[in-house]
């Protein structure tokens, strides 16, 4: 027998969604238009203005993407699946959480506002458990790709938690995120690695910020979609359109809004129905049956007939998320209106438009809010409020432990210094991983490496042979089955502990971001280390600035740096590095000298990856084999990490000192040695982290700072002689801790090839030209005493 109850309502539109569902979603979608839209408003025409400043936020670029939030959250989404957002979205995001009870009214009446949500999700200051950071286009969304690779590692190992079964990575992006490269970058490497329960949802609205993107594109996106092995769903348009193709007349008015140029369906979208009207009269008056079509609509209906594109069709959402399988990525380009429902839709000018006062009191009028009630939930409503409460409590995206997880500490083994009189940092990096992977230390066993093929020019490979590369499906290394020597194993299985990546910079610090988030985002900590050229820091900056910034907790080892890559130029010698290291937030960049500091940052290295208010590690390194001291390291061991120490001690009130960070320490051993006789008590300084020691300085403290008590014990009028192999401005600050005049060597130009020898003459970091600047400052000492 029927259900009378079920019999009563309309059946929803779609299968295995069930007519409350499908209500409530409408209810949903609708507040969450009027909620994220005055949440701009509010920050923008109604919270007092103190600097004059337009406050911003993206009315438009919000109501783009409301259906497919709405579906996406109160219905699809479960608790084991992360998100990263479309940026200018992030209204509708903390809307959505309000109403799932996870965001407070003062965040969002304080949008964009200090302590309040921010206008780009984000992980650490948002209180709304944001999954990824977003801001910077086209990050998040290649993000999510590398985090689903990090979900595969830890499911091969079971280290998923038992509540945690593998969810899905999703990315909601705008059209114009695709113009960035490094999404293409990512997709091939997804590619590779047989990237799975990914969905990347693209707001398909075919505006960017400055107009209208090109109609080229679209064919383009599902061609490189498919050829990377993704499943594309398009959902172009809504049923309302659908059921008129369908009618006489439908074949050639699909034709019609099929070959409509983005920039004039954009432009009547602005218009409304008189303009629909005018061109598909004057386009297709004479066919039949389009007569009759615009004869039963009038303006009003026209224009929602002919907006009608499915990202703001909660059936063709439903249906099309529905029809989706975990095994393989799947792109939903999902046909949108930007600034749907708002009186600025499809204006090619609308990106940062805000709505005046006057249409947002249009707007609350036809969302039937009163004065005073704008954030009451269920203002507005034409639903019971116990029933729409009822339905937003059981949204299975909340169903779920906390998003943000902790895991456990893990305990780092001491590493040990190789032994050796002459060592490069770079070979002893390579020695402390290859006795870490024939440990069996937990620690070991949640290392994971990473390289942009570059993995056996910075010494990766002895690791790589002890723990082997990852890769979901087995591959044997056909190499060694042939029988050809090789040094390196190069067989690829589930147990590896090292990704092999092409040479894309930026993809190896989305993955370093994506690994390093693996304890908050997956619950298990791992410890990413990977390697590459230091000079290509650059080709993948922003992906390393948005790692810290999400704060993702990784090491990463660049190697070799400045000009002692000498034979292979210009192109591959550092210079600004050492600067960038010490710019970027939650990332503590060393430069050490020799191996037994080398081995002491690492260790320390590791404990500050899993450190609370730790961060991520930077090493600076080089193939430049020197000298190793033979000496009492733990004597020097806390200010190595605190970032400098004396080498060679000043006498009290010494007149000069010789400071020096990393691989020039040769010369300036050497140089320091010279001038003794004539400057007695010198002293030379050791800088590891320049970094380190800026940033304790500039920290006020009720001690002194490292710096001011070591620099304190040359005589006040005394000379620093800096020496760095990059930009001499990483030192030069010195000079500040205690009024001393400082002599900077450094990088200044680009560089050229040639052997180190003849580089750091040509440059002027050789011996002679630290003795140089030592004797100008002497000469400029004496001048200045002689003057008083
Ligand atoms: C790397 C980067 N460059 C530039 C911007 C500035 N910007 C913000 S949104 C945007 C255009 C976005 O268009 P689209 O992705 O299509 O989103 P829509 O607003 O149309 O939904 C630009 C250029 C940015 N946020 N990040
Ligand atoms: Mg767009």
């Amino acid at each position: 027998m029927n259900d009378p109850a079920a019999l009563a309502a309309p059946a929803s539109p779609v299968p295995g969604v069930s007519t409350e569902t499908f209500a409530c979603l409408k209810v949903l979608e609708r507040k969450i238009l009027w909620l994220s839209t005055w949440m701009i408003h509010h920050a923008n025409h109604i919270r007092p203005n103190r600097d004059g400043l337009k406050v911003g936020g993206h009315q438009a670029s919000s109501a783009s993407l409301v259906t497919l939030m709405t579906a996406l959250y109160f219905h699809e989404l479960r608790a084991n699946d992360r998100i990263a957002v479309k940026p200018h979205a992030s209204p509708v995001y903390h809307a959505i959480q309000y109403l799932l009870g996870r965001q407070t009214l003062d965040q969002l009446e304080n949008f964009r506002a200090l302590g309040g949500a921010q206008s780009y999700p984000s992980r650490t200051k948002d209180n709304d458990e944001v999954d990824f950071s977003t801001g910077s286009v086209g990050l998040g969304v290649a993000g999510t790709l590398f985090a689903s690779l990090i979900q595969d590692y830890l499911d091969a190992r079971q280290m998923l938690p038992a509540d945690l079964s593998p969810g899905r990575m999703v990315a909601l992006l705008g059209d114009a995120e695709l113009d960035e490269g490094n999404v293409f970058e990512a997709m091939l490497e997804g590619w590779k690695h047989d990237a799975r329960n990914l969905w990347w949802i693209v707001d398909y609205n075919r505006q960017s910020l400055d107009s209208t993107v090109s109609d080229r594109l679209f064919g383009r996106f599902d061609d490189i979609f498919q050829t990377t092995g993704w499943n594309v769903v398009i959902l172009k348009y809504g049923k309302r359109l659908h059921d008129a193709f369908a009618k006489t007349g439908g074949d050639a008015l699909l034709r019609w809004i099929d070959d409509c140029p983005n920039s004039l369906y954009s432009a009547l979208t602005y218009k409304g129905g008189p303009g629909w009207r005018e061109h598909l009269q004057t386009d297709l008056g004479r066919t039949a049956g389009i007569k009759a079509l615009l004869d039963e609509h009038d303006d009003v209906s026209l224009h929602t007939l002919m907006t009608d594109l499915a990202g703001h069709d909660l059936t063709s959402v439903l249906e099309g998320f529905a029809a989706a399988q975990a095994e393989q990525p799947t792109c939903f380009i999902a046909y949108t209106v930007k600034g749907r429902g708002l009186p600025f839709a499809g204006h090619k000018d609308n990106h940062a438009g805000l709505m005046t006062e006057v249409q947002m009191e249009e707007f609350r009028a036809a969302f039937a809010i009163g004065e005073g009630r704008e954030w009451d939930r269920f203002e507005g409503l034409d639903i019971a409020e116990n029933r729409l409460q009822a339905f937003i409590d059981a949204a299975p995206f909340t169903k779920g432990g906390p998003r943000h997880r902790t895991a456990h500490a893990i305990s780092v083994p001491s590493l040990a210094a190789p032994q050796a009189a002459k060592m490069a940092t770079q070979e002893a990096f390579g020695r402390i991983m290859n006795e870490l992977g024939r440990g069996g230390s937990d620690l070991a066993a949640r290392v994971v490496t990473a390289s942009p093929d570059v993995t056996v020019s910075t010494n990766l490979g002895a690791w790589v042979n002890q723990r082997g590369i990852f890769d979901r499906i087995t591959r044997n290394d056909v190499f060694a089955e042939e029988n050809v020597l090789s040094p390196l194993k190069w067989s690829m299985s589930d147990a590896g502990q090292h990704f092999e990546f092409g040479i894309a910079e930026h993809n190896l610090f989305l993955f370093l971001g994506a690994a390093g988030l693996s304890a908050p985002l997956f619950g298990e900590r791992l410890f990413p280390v990977g390697t590459l050229y230091d000079p290509f820091i650059m080709r993948g900056l922003d992906a390393l600035n948005y790692a810290c910034y999400q704060d993702a907790r990784f090491m990463v080892v660049a190697t070799p740096s400045g000009l002692t890559l000498a034979p292979e130029g210009g192109a591959h010698q550092s210079i600004a590095t050492p600067l960038i290291g010490m710019g970027i937030d939650k990332l503590e960049s060393f430069e050490p000298a020799y191996v037994d500091e080398l081995a002491a940052i690492m260790e320390w290295g590791f404990g500050h990856m899993q450190a609370d208010g730790g961060g991520s590690v930077y090493l600076r390194l080089s193939t430049r084999t020197i000298d190793q001291p033979e000496r009492d390291y733990p004597a020097i061991a806390d200010d190595v990490l605190a970032g400098a120490y004396w080498q060679v001690a000043p006498g009290s009130g010494a007149p000069l000192a010789i400071a020096y960070a990393g691989t020039v320490a040769p010369e300036a051993v050497a140089a320091h040695g010279q001038i003794l006789e004539d400057i007695p008590g010198a002293g030379l300084l050791a800088v590891p982290s320049a970094d380190r020691l800026h940033r304790n300085w500039r920290t006020p403290g009720p001690a002194p700072a490292h710096a001011v008590r070591l620099l304190s014990r040359l005589a006040p009028g005394a000379s620093l002689v800096t020496v760095i192999d990059g930009s001499p401005s990483a030192l030069s600050w010195l000079g500040s801790v205690a009024g001393h005049r400082v002599y900077s060597l450094g990088v200044d130009h680009f560089g050229q090839s040639g052997a180190v020898p003849d580089l750091y003459r040509e440059y002027g970091l050789d011996t002679d030209a630290i003795v140089d600047a030592c004797a100008r400052a002497c000469f400029a000492a004496r001048g200045l005493a002689a003057v008083a």
